[in-house]
C-alpha cells in the first residue's frame, strides 16, 4: 500500500466517528485532505445533515468550501464536538508534533476547543519520544526580530544539540507567513529534549514566541493505518 492509500485508510476510519449535528474541527494537511474530502462526500450523499466545519487553515477553508462544507469559527462554536486531523510525528503517550505543514496555531486553537480530536497517521509517523524523528518540530514566532527569538530557542536546548532555522520558501528564501502573518523557526534536535512539558513551558515563556508544534495531552484517539491493518488508540 503507498503512504497515500495509507492515509486515506486512516482519514475514512476516523470519519466514521462523525455524526450529523455535529460541529467539526477540520484538520490541514495531505492527510487531513482525505477526512475532508470524505466528509464532503457523505454531506453530498445525504448520509452527513447538519454538520458545521471549522478550518484549521485558509487552505481547509478553501477545501471545505469547494466541498459545500457548512463552514463557521470558534467565536461562533467556542465547542466543538470533534476534529479530525494529522500528525508529523506520535509518541506512545499520543503525545504530538504537528505543524510542518505551518497551521499549527490554528490547529491547536481549534483542537484545544474539542470535546475529542481524532488524530489520523500513517505508521511512518511514530516515534518513541517527541523531536525523535530528526525532523523539524516547529515554533511559531513574531517577524519582529525573528533572528533574536530564533537564537534564544537554540540556547534553549542547547543540550539537545539543537538547530533552530527560519522556515522560508522560494529560490530567493522569503520568509514563510503563516495565515496569522507570523513566521515559523523549525527546531532541529540531536538529542531527547527531555521532559515534554518543561520544554512546552520553557518555550511559551519566551516574548516573540506565538505557539509550538508540541500538542501534549491532546490527542483523545490515534488512527493508525500500516501495512498490516488499522490500529485504534484511545487516550
Ligand atoms: O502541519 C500539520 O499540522 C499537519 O497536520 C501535519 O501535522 C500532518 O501533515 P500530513 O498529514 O501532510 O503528514
Amino acid at each position: 500500500l503507498t503512504q497515500d492509500e495509507l492515509k486515506k485508510i486512516a482519514a475514512y476510519k476516523a470519519v466514521e466517528y462523525v455524526e450529523s449535528g455535529m460541529v467539526l474541527g477540520l484538520g490541514t494537511g495531505s492527510t487531513a485532505w482525505f477526512a475532508v474530502n470524505r466528509i464532503g462526500e457523505l454531506l453530498q450523499q445525504g448520509k452527513l445533515k447538519n454538520i458545521v466545519g471549522i478550518p484549521t487553515s485558509k487552505k481547509t477553508h478553501e477545501q471545505a468550501l469547494s466541498l459545500g462544507i457548512p463552514l463557521s469559527d470558534l467565536d461562533k462554536h467556542p465547542v466543538l464536538d470533534l476534529a479530525i486531523d494529522g500528525a508529523d510525528e506520535v509518541d506512545p503517550y499520543l503525545n504530538l508534533v504537528k505543524g510542518r505543514g505551518g497551521s499549527l496555531l490554528r490547529e491547536k486553537m481549534v483542537e484545544g476547543a474539542c470535546r475529542k480530536f481524532v488524530v489520523i497517521v500513517d505508521e511512518s509517523k511514530l516515534v518513541d519520544h517527541l523531536g525523535g524523528s530528526g525532523l523539524a518540530m516547529p515554533v511559531e514566532i513574531v517577524p519582529f526580530c525573528w533572528k533574536f527569538t530564533a537564537y534564544r530557542l537554540q540556547r534553549l536546548f542547547e543540550y539537545a544539540g539543537c538547530v533552530a532555522k527560519l522556515r522560508t520558501c522560494g529560490e530567493n528564501g522569503e520568509p514563510v507567513v503563516t495565515d496569522n502573518a507570523n513566521y515559523i523557526v523549525d527546531l532541529y534536535f540531536k538529542k531527547d529534549i527531555g521532559d515534554l512539558k518543561v520544554a512546552s513551558d520553557s518555550i511559551l515563556r519566551l516574548a516573540g514566541v506565538v505557539e509550538h508544534g508540541m500538542f501534549l495531552d491532546m490527542a483523545t484517539t490515534v488512527i493508525i493505518a500500516g501495512e498490516l491493518g488499522v490500529t485504534v488508540k484511545n487516550k
